[in-house]
């Protein structure tokens, strides 16, 4: 829950949508008392006001943009949180996504929706690791 130490894994995930149940996400894990940050970029398709959602089990925090649209470090059953951004088509904007698990299931899902697009999973297309320079 603190995220504290070196990680044991680093690894790169082309998005953000897990459902662990009672595992973890790496056989050399245990499958309680975990945390996972992921750090990238996402690029948004038009200008406007985006809400993202999570679904966790158990915290979850979201960083946009060095904002924090999500702070929901807490235990919980596969639970939905939402905040809103506003930013612009096309650009990157840094992500930092902080997750821990406490007990029994596990999951992490982050989602967004705008007026011009439906509420889903945040696509891979829309997610850049940290290195990344756009085109
Ligand atoms: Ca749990």
């Amino acid at each position: 829950m603190q995220l504290s130490g070196n990680p044991v894994i680093v690894r790169n995930d082309a998005a953000l949508d897990f459902n662990w149940r009672l595992l973890s996400p790496d056989a050399t894990l245990g499958v309680d008392f975990f945390s996972v940050r992921w750090s990238g970029k996402i690029k948004p398709l038009y200008s406007e006001t985006y809400q993202i959602f999570t679904t966790s089990d158990d915290g979850i925090r979201v960083w946009i943009n060095g904002s924090l649209v999500i702070d929901s470090w807490t235990k919980q059953s596969g639970t939905e949180r939402q905040g809103s951004i506003t930013m612009n088509a096309g650009q990157l904007y840094d992500l930092k996504v902080e997750y821990y698990e406490n007990q029994g299931d596990a999951s992490a899902r982050l989602m967004w929706g705008s007026p011009s697009q439906a509420k889903g999973a945040v696509p891979s297309s829309a997610l850049f690791l940290p290195s990344s320079i756009q085109d």
